[in-house]
């Protein structure tokens, strides 16, 4: 059976959802990272990197939650989308969540939560990224129901942890009547409710 090393983080949450939306079994090895298990000479033998979500299969583990994703998608052929030009649109949207959305969210979350020191300007600095990031998301999804048109893909999974989290973050969506939507279509999807309750197993 196929493990997911991981815990109640975002990374790992697309993963998840992928994995429930193929219902594919799977194992959960829950690796702390508040506790610094990631860190652990044999967590390191699987991610030498120390970092979570690594999905093994056999003796193969792969890491990058969206290179999992792809991977995932084109073997059990769920979540990817069908034209030249989706395929695309699928893959830059993988791009740019790993690029640009995760690691601006991600930052947002270490000045507000994380830091020892206080930093307003690296706050505030973060805050209006995201904020056009937000802008930027909402203008491109339109009124499409998903990020590639009509089906539902591995593109809108990567970008909804974070997205999810906003209020978390101190962002707002009330400009953001499209990705509200979209929002609550995902939320309601039974893969994705049923992440939400392992997410509040971990760690408890
Ligand atoms: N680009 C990686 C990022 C993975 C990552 O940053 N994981 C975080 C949790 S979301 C982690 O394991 N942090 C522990 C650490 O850095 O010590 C991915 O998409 O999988």
């Amino acid at each position: 059976m196929i493990q997911l090393y991981g815990y109640d983080t975002i990374n790992t949450m697309k993963v998840l959802m992928l994995l429930h939306e193929v219902e594919l079994e799977y194992e959960f090895v829950p690796i702390d990272i508040r506790n610094g298990e990631q860190h652990t000479p044999e967590f390191r033998a699987v991610n030498p990197v120390g970092k979570v979500p690594v999905l093994c299969d056999g003796d193969i583990c792969q890491t990058e939650s969206n290179s999992i994703l792809l991977t995932l998608a084109q073997k059990s052929g769920w979540g990817m989308v069908g034209d030249p030009a989706s395929h695309e649109r699928l893959v830059a949207w993988l791009f740019y969540q790993a690029s640009t959305q995760g690691p601006y969210f991600g930052q947002i979350e270490y000045w507000s939560k994380l830091a020892k020191t206080p930093n307003p300007d690296a706050l505030a600095h973060y805050h209006a990224i995201a904020n056009r990031t937000i802008e930027h998301l909402e203008g491109q999804l339109g009124n499409a129901q998903y990020f590639c048109g009509s089906t539902y893909s591995i593109a809108d999974i990567a970008l909804f942890p974070w997205l999810h989290a906003h209020e978390q973050l101190g962002l707002t969506l009330d400009d953001a009547d499209n990705l509200l939507r979209w929002l609550n279509r995902i939320r309601a999807r039974a893969a994705t409710k049923k992440t939400f309750v392992l997410f509040e197993e971990i760690g408890t």
